[in-house]
């Protein structure tokens, strides 16, 4: 079911202070933007910000989403289609709250969209559900994935294997995970400590659970080192995505409190991988959530800014923008205003 559909500009600059690139949809709030291009066409896979009326605080509680939306596109700036609900909370027998950022992926002509949320005891889980088409419905287990935890799923491509990179710090519940069991306290390492790390493991040849135990992905300084976690504007928060260039491995992420997506570059899909810089700066709003995909021969950025609700935080727009790697491999940074 085609709900909406719109055309939007890629293309920049805009006037001085504002937005260069348009909001991908402007009929509902869309956030944590996950690209794929299947069959030729370019999917999106958002979280759908609502105004639940839940005061802000640093558990992200105001992030309280009930369903997902797919948006997809056949050119980069040509017309939006929203597909309508793709999943639903009420539809996930073991649903708490809080639909968080999702990704998907396609295996043997099967897609399978993955999310975070709350289970009953309000810790956050890994679902997965998958479907024929890739916007969906999508029928969810009625499990979570065994062993998953936190936030951000991600899911990245390399020939036969499909590998889950997972993970966030303060509401995403990752410092609670130290020991591998779960501690409702939270538990972070000292600022002259190794930041705690995002996780990861393969995933099985159903698609529906790791098929190895979640390790934690190393983030290297220049010198080698693990980088700090009093290091807020290098250090891992959230929204870990991968995308390969040029036989080389790029993970990025947010950098939470202080408001950048930064990538690091590894040789393999496991790591270790070196911190290299900033892919983008912080933009309108508390979040910053992207990822990277490459459609028709040009890499893209997607990515989201509360620009459209006049600045409110749990309430953003997904856009896209081009993103250039430079001949040495590096990403240029990107400002998302003039
Ligand atoms: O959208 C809810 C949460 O906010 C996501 O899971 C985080 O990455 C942050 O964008």
């Amino acid at each position: 079911e085609v709900a909406a559909e719109q055309t939007h500009d890629i293309g920049g600059p805009g006037p001085e202070g504002k937005p260069i690139n348009d909001p991908l949809v402007t009929h509902i709030y869309t956030a944590d933007p996950s690209a794929h291009v299947f069959d030729g066409k370019l999917y999106i896979y958002p979280s759908h910000d609502v105004e639940a009326g839940i005061p802000q605080n640093d558990n992200g509680d105001h992030f309280d989403m009930r369903d997902y939306h797919v948006l997809s596109m056949e050119e980069p700036g040509g017309k939006v289609t929203d597909h309508g609900v793709a999943l639903a909370r009420e539809d996930v027998a073991w649903a708490g709250r809080q639909l968080w950022a999702p990704d998907a992926a396609e295996k043997d002509g099967t897609y399978y969209l993955y999310f975070p949320m709350k289970d009953k005891d309000d810790i956050f889980r890994i679902g997965v559900a998958s479907g024929s088409t890739p916007y969906g419905p999508f029928k969810a287990e009625p499990e979570p994935m065994p062993g998953s935890y936190s936030i951000d799923p991600s899911v990245f491509q390399d020939g036969d294997d499909y590998y889950m990179y997972i993970g966030g710090i303060w509401g995403g519940q990752l410092q609670r995970w130290t020991t591998g069991e779960y501690n409702p306290e939270d538990v972070y390492p000292a600022d002259d400590e190794p930041a705690l790390l995002p996780k990861m493991a393969k995933l099985s040849a159903d698609m529906k659970s790791f098929a190895e135990p979640l390790r934690d992905i190393q983030i290297l300084d220049e010198n080698g080192e693990l980088i700090k976690a009093g290091d807020n504007d290098r250090r891992f928060f959230e929204a870990a995505w991968v995308h390969k260039y040029n036989g080389k491995y790029y993970l990025s992420y947010s950098t939470g409190d202080t408001h950048y997506i930064v990538y690091a570059i590894g040789d393999n899909p496991y790591g270790p991988f070196t911190y290299q810089g900033v892919v983008l700066n912080p933009v309108i709003g508390w979040t910053n959530h992207h990822s990277i995909a490459e459609f028709k021969g040009k890499w893209y950025l997607f990515y989201h800014d509360s620009s459209l609700s006049g600045g409110v935080t749990h309430l953003r727009s997904v856009k896209m923008t081009e993103l250039t790697h430079n001949p040495d491999g590096t990403i240029q940074t990107i400002n998302a205003y003039k």
